[in-house]
This record gives C-alpha cells, sequence and structure tokens, in this order.
C-alpha cells in the first residue's frame, strides 16, 4: 500500500501551519497612527542594561550601516505576505553601539503611545532582524510604522513594532501589549505559538 505522496517542495513549505497568503499588505495595530510632519524631534533611544545607552536621530540612524532584507511575514490572525524586501539597520549593529550587558536577556521594544513588545536576546539579534524604514523599495507609510519599525520575521508579525522610538535591554522578560492580552510570550509561527496557553 502507497501513504502519501513525496511531498513536493515549494512555496507552501514556506508557509506556516494556519496561514493563508496574501498579496494585499495589510494594516494592523491597536491605537493611532502617528502622523509626523517633520522627524525634528523624532529620535530612538537604547538603553536598559546596555554599557552605553544612545539616543539617536532620524539622521544619526541613516547615516549608520544600511542593509537589505528578504523574508515573509506572518500575522498570528492568518495571513503571511511572502518576498518582502526591506531596508535598513541591523538590530546587531544597533547594539554595537550601546554594548549590552552580560544581564541582558530579553529586548523590550516601545513603541508610539507606550506600545510595547518583548523578545528573548537573541531573537531580537538574530541576522534577519531589523530596524527598517522602507518595504519594497518605498519609504514606510505612516500605517505601516514611518518612519522605523522591527522587523523580526522568525517570529509572529506582532513583535514586529511599528513606529518604534524605543530598544531596551533587560534582565526580565515583561510582556508587553499583546502578551499582556493573552498573546504567547515568545510567538514562533511554526509552533503555532498564538496564545499563551500554545
Ligand atoms: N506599535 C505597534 N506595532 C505593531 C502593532 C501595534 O498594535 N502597535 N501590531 C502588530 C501586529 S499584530 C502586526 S500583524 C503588525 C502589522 O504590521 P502592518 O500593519 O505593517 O501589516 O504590526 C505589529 N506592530
Ligand atoms: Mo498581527
Amino acid at each position: 500500500m502507497y501513504f502519501g505522496k513525496a511531498r513536493k517542495k515549494g512555496p507552501l513549505d514556506r508557509v506556516p501551519p494556519n496561514q493563508n497568503v496574501t498579496t494585499s499588505f495589510p494594516v494592523l495595530h491597536y491605537g493611532n497612527v502617528p502622523y509626523y510632519k517633520t522627524l525634528d524631534d523624532w529620535d530612538l533611544k537604547i538603553f536598559g542594561l546596555v554599557e552605553k545607552e544612545v539616543i539617536l536621530r532620524y539622521k544619526d540612524l541613516m547615516a549608520l550601516p544600511q542593509t537589505t532584507s528578504g523574508n515573509d511575514i506572518h500575522c498570528v490572525t492568518g495571513w503571511s505576505k511572502l518576498d518582502n524586501v526591506w531596508e535598513g539597520i541591523s538590530t546587531q549593529e544597533l547594539a554595537r553601539l550601546t554594548y549590552p550587558k552580560e544581564s541582558a536577556k530579553y529586548v523590550i521594544l516601545h513603541a508610539e503611545e507606550n506600545w510595547t513588545t518583548n523578545l528573548p536576546i537573541e531573537d531580537f539579534l538574530k541576522e534577519t532582524s531589523l530596524l527598517a524604514h522602507s518595504h519594497n523599495g518605498e519609504e514606510l507609510t505612516p500605517e505601516h510604522g514611518y518612519p522605523l519599525r522591527a522587523v523580526i520575521p522568525h517570529l509572529y508579525f506582532w513583535k514586529s513594532a511599528k513606529w518604534v522610538r524605543g530598544i531596551e535591554f533587560s534582565s526580565e522578560n515583561r510582556p508587553g501589549f499583546w502578551e499582556e492580552n493573552g498573546y504567547h510570550m515568545y510567538g514562533n509561527p511554526w509552533k503555532e505559538q498564538r496564545m499563551t496557553w500554545d
């Protein structure tokens, strides 16, 4: 008897369980979209368990080495979007400026309106993680996180904070906004870690 057929390698192997591929780019968040008239007052603070706190203005950020990264993103509500190209600054590049301490085990990303999300430091510093200012060759739109968003493609997309203003290195895994509301502390899409109990 023949049980099943050889699974063809193809785009489907790129899609985690119970996700549907979309070619659109849905907008999803809690709270208000910030519409910046100017970036004169904008900054990014890197703080917490670091040897050196750093505050970067937008022009400082753009003067750092830039990186381009292609990936697929997976939202916990069930959509996945393949073949995104992001441009920005790698998280390793940002960490290098501040020297995180040995005691730093987690990263809390702080966005506008005090929205936060948490992840282990290894995931933040993974070579595929970045802080992006552009998507598919265009500057981010306000709805998608202008001027700067995190992109942590190997975790559900809620970890990819839009409108990032702070990167905090912490010894504690403090739940962020969605994590406080029942979402998983880690959020691996391949293991379907959607809610706390998954
Ligand atoms: N600041 C902030 N970032 C956020 C969110 C949010 O509510 N606030 N939602 C997250 C969720 S659940 C998803 S799926 C993605 C959606 O990004 P997009 O709107 O660019 O598709 O942003 C993430 N980043
Ligand atoms: Mo999401």
